[in-house]
């Protein structure tokens, strides 16, 4: 297989939901950080790869890939190991239901409109918007409540195996229960909870975490191996 590049920020929820494709996947890849939101703005030589200028973007030899589900979705295909992605027509349709549901109604309130009110803002010295914070978790409580049903008792999002709507929505909630609101939130919803509990176990997330400290493991016992 050529060389695989990923272009991205180690802290970005979007570049982590493709970086654990990878690592599900076991295809070796290189992590290129590229700054989209210095000061001088993007990069010109980013901009030239991608003029939407957001991250992730893959490089696959000369083959130019940005948009996440699409980066997923071929990584998926292009490696011969476990699936990411259902082989039943509805499981399938329930897991890009799911994406666009997290990219739709998730990543913007869940870590914009929480999580950096929260957390990034005061870190700098700003004070919060608690009026976008309240509005946003009430959104992500009927999108929570909704996953959590799903999920059920066992497994993950969509039936017994991982899939891509799993990796998509679990650097969303890792950032999310990095505030009070976010933790509060999960424990009404225990069956996503133990979801996030087990997904933690995971070499996927272990090996890409947002922050230098192993935020992410905790919290959890090793004895948990569901998955
Ligand atoms: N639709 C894009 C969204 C990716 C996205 O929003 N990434 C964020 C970082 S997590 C970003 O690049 N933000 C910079 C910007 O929007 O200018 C995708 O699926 O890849």
């Amino acid at each position: 297989m050529a060389d695989i590049k990923l272009l991205g920020l180690s802290i970005s929820v979007y570049t982590r939901i493709a970086r654990m494709a990878l690592e599900e996947k076991g295809i070796d890849y290189r992590l290129e950080e590229v700054d989209v939101f210095a000061d001088s703005g993007p990069p010109a030589d980013y901009l030239a790869l991608n003029p939407f200028a957001t991250i992730p973007c893959l490089l696959h030899g000369d083959f130019v890939l940005y948009e996440t589900s699409a980066i997923t979705r071929y990584l998926d295909e292009i490696a011969p190991t476990t699936d990411l992605q259902p082989s039943t027509p509805i499981e399938r349709a329930r897991m890009n239901q799911i994406i666009g549901m997290l990219d739709s109604y998730c990543y913007r309130p869940m870590v914009w409109d929480v999580y950096v009110q929260r957390i990034v803002v005061p870190a700098g010295g700003g004070e919060a918007d608690e009026a976008l914070i309240a509005a946003a978790l009430t959104g992500l409580s009927t999108l929570l409540k909704q996953l959590d049903q799903w999920r059920g008792e066992r497994g993950f999002l969509v039936g017994q195996a991982l899939s891509l709507a799993d990796l998509h929505l679990y650097p969303m909630l890792s950032y999310f229960t990095e505030t009070t609101e976010g933790v509060a939130m999960l424990e009404s919803f225990p069956r996503l909870q133990q979801w996030m509990r087990l997904m933690r176990l995971r070499h996927s997330v272990r090996a890409t975490p947002f922050h230098t400290r192993a935020e992410d493991e905790t919290e959890f016992a090793e004895d948990e191996t569901e998955f």
